[in-house]
């Protein structure tokens, strides 16, 4: 008898968790992230479930009964890496529940007439190379192979030469789904406020990620006058200070939560600060004029320091309204409330691909997310596997 959710979760919880944050670093093609790949593979052989794998990372598990041949297939499943010092619930709820419900399934005699997968996208989080969702670009062809293949790491690691030991294949595995449901700890405290366990998305924001690159003139932080220096600190400074007002102003989101000084010396005035902006809003326009409102304001402190600056998109994602009648459907006999989420998923790509797409939401009592503090209770974990069960043996009938 194949483990249940709990069992599922009790094996990948220590996986790449830092012993002093007790956040996960589950970065793609590195040791961790390979770990709960080589679990996800074991786990799928152990049901029988054939694994078929294309030649970016991404991986579906599928269960072809003979009765569903020919059939448009149902995906479900997520994603396996986290953001650096992430937490234990987005992206693995999503693979564990869908693993749990493949069994819920057999538990209640149900053969699927539909070919049923549970995939597992690489490089969701773009928290190593960049791009947001990497793999389900790459799978859906967003993206192309020749522009994803250089994109480098910190260390300057381009992703072709990461995924070098990586096992690929070389499956179109999107072809033939007729529809997408992704189950996902929410990131947020919708769930929490109307007291209800489970949830169904509406749609995503558009968000975007910019890197700031300030230039300025390295100098002695002693011998240099204030008056005489060129310091690009200062235009990161007052540009960071700039999307937090504009953000609040406007009802966006803008973070920048990533930095790179140069030489990053404690007694030298900076060369070069480059900053990564993450900015979101609820329509593509309030997103433009956000991030645009805050590259001017770099622009007119730079020009009074005598210091420049360059603004690059690394990342866009455009906004997303999820499939009502899929949604309805996904939502089942309950009304479960529909709700919109600020945070990108891998469902957002297939939805922009024109794949149907579904999301469900599991209640995280902090609301807290991409950090140690994550959580969703074993209660709703497993409401949100009746819901996926349930939403499964639907669209399989
Ligand atoms: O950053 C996001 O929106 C998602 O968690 N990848
Ligand atoms: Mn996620
Ligand atoms: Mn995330």
């Amino acid at each position: 008898m194949t483990p249940d959710f709990e069992q599922m979760w009790r094996d990948l919880v220590p996986v790449g968790r830092s012993a002093t944050t007790g956040g996960y670093r589950r970065q793609p093609f590195a040791a961790a992230e390979r770990e709960c790949v080589a679990w996800f593979v074991e786990q799928a052989q152990a049901r029988g479930l054939s694994v078929e794998r294309d030649r970016f990372g991404n991986l579906v598990a599928w269960w072809r009964p003979e009765q569903a041949a020919g059939r448009d297939a149902v995906l479900t499943g997520s994603h396996l890496d986290s953001v650096l010092d992430g937490g234990a619930y987005d992206g693995p709820l999503g693979v564990v529940s869908a693993l749990a419900a493949v069994d819920a399934l057999r538990d209640r005699g149900v053969t699927p007439a539909r070919p049923l997968g549970v995939g597992v996208f690489v490089e969701e989080e773009g928290s190593r190379f960049g791009l947001a969702c990497l793999g389900s670009r790459l799978a859906t062809g967003a993206t192309t192979w020749d522009r994803a293949r250089g994109l480098r790491d910190r260390d300057g690691v381009a992703l072709e030469d990461a995924m070098a030991g990586a096992e690929v294949g070389s499956a179109d595995l999107l072809e033939g789904v007729g529809c997408f449901v992704e189950l996902h700890v929410e990131q947020g405290r919708d769930l929490v406020d109307r007291d209800v366990p489970v949830g169904v998305a509406s749609g995503i924001w558009p968000h975007g990620r910019y890197r700031f690159d300030f230039t300025g003139e390295a100098n002695h932080a002693g011998t240099t006058r204030m008056e005489d220096r060129h310091d690009p600190m200062l235009g990161y400074a007052v540009t960071a200070l700039a999307a937090h007002k504009q953000a609040r102003l406007s009802g966006g989101r803008a973070t920048f939560g990533r930095l790179d000084v140069l030489p990053g010396a404690t007694n030298a005035v900076p060369s070069q600060v480059t900053a990564w902006l993450d900015a979101r809003a609820d329509t593509a326009e309030h997103l433009d004029a956000l991030v645009g409102s805050v590259a001017r304001m770099a622009q007119e402190r730079t020009d009074r320091d005598g210091t420049s600056v360059t603004v690059t998109a690394e990342s866009v994602s455009g906004p997303v309204e999820f499939d009502r009648d899929l949604a309805r459907r996904v939502a089942g006999a309950r009304s479960r409330p529909a709700i919109p989420t600020m945070a990108g998923h891998d469902a957002g790509v297939l939805s922009t691909a024109g794949i149907p797409t579904a999301m469900l939401f599991v209640r995280n009592p902090t609301g807290v997310s991409h950090s140690p503090a994550e959580h969703a209770g074993t209660a709703d974990c497993l409401a949100g596997v009746d819901a996926l069960t349930a939403a499964l043996q639907e669209l399989t009938a």
